[in-house]
């Protein structure tokens, strides 16, 4: 199964393997880190793809309101992205879970959520925040993940459209059988 959708309230739920600098969605979300200067992972990728602009506007708001917290979001353009906007959020380092870890990566999506809806974004596009060099346990992340962003859908309808783009195909399949579980958990019965 490479591509798996469904419906929340008003909004396509969507999970796909593959790379998220060639989505096509208003806007691409950014595992970033709080200095907003690049990195490995998904932020390398994104500012290789997209080039300076994105990162002359990551300088400026590092100027003008200093580093980004974990669990904030920024948005840039999407410089050569088809994307038109890079929100950038920053997710958690793990340190165990005990540490508000699940909080934190819930916010980094409510966050990036919040910002395009400002924007008058309609569909997006989310990496999985911190299972790369962060460490987050995919299990654990893809829980508080997509719950999170079903929880936003079934309370704001501006979103037409929200995709995880999931690199590693086990990534993907753990994803893929959270949304499963989720989803059969929230079927209404009888
Ligand atoms: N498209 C989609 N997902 C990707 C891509 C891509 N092109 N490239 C990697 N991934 P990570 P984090 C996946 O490490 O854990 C950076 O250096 C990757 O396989 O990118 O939040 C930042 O500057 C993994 O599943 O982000 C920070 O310092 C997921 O994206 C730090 O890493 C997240 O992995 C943030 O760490």
């Amino acid at each position: 199964m490479s591509k798996m959708d469904v419906v929340i309230n008003r909004a396509r739920l969507s999970l796909i393997q593959g790379d998220i600098t060639r989505q096509t969605t208003d806007a691409i979300v950014n595992a970033a880190n709080s200095s907003l200067m690049g990195g490995g992972g998904v932020d390398g990728a994104i500012h290789r793809a997209g080039g300076p602009a994105i990162l002359e506007e990551c300088k400026q708001i590092v100027s003008n309101q200093g580093r980004l917290p974990t669990g904030k979001a920024v948005i840039t353009t999407g410089g050569n992205l088809r994307a038109k906007y890079v929100i950038h959020t920053v997710g958690p380092v793990w340190h165990g879970g005990h540490s508000g870890e699940p909080e934190l990566v819930a916010s980094a999506y409510r966050e990036s959520l919040k910002l395009a809806v400002s924007k008058g974004i309609a569909s997006i596009s989310f990496p999985s925040i911190s299972t790369g060099a962060y460490g987050y346990p995919v299990e654990q992340a893809a829980e508080v993940a997509l719950q999170t962003v079903i929880d936003f859908l079934h309370q704001e309808t501006a979103l037409n459209e929200v995709v995880f783009v999931l690199f590693d195909g086990r990534t993907h399949g753990i994803y893929g059988k959270t949304l499963e579980r989720i989803i059969s958990k929230d079927a209404p019965t009888g």
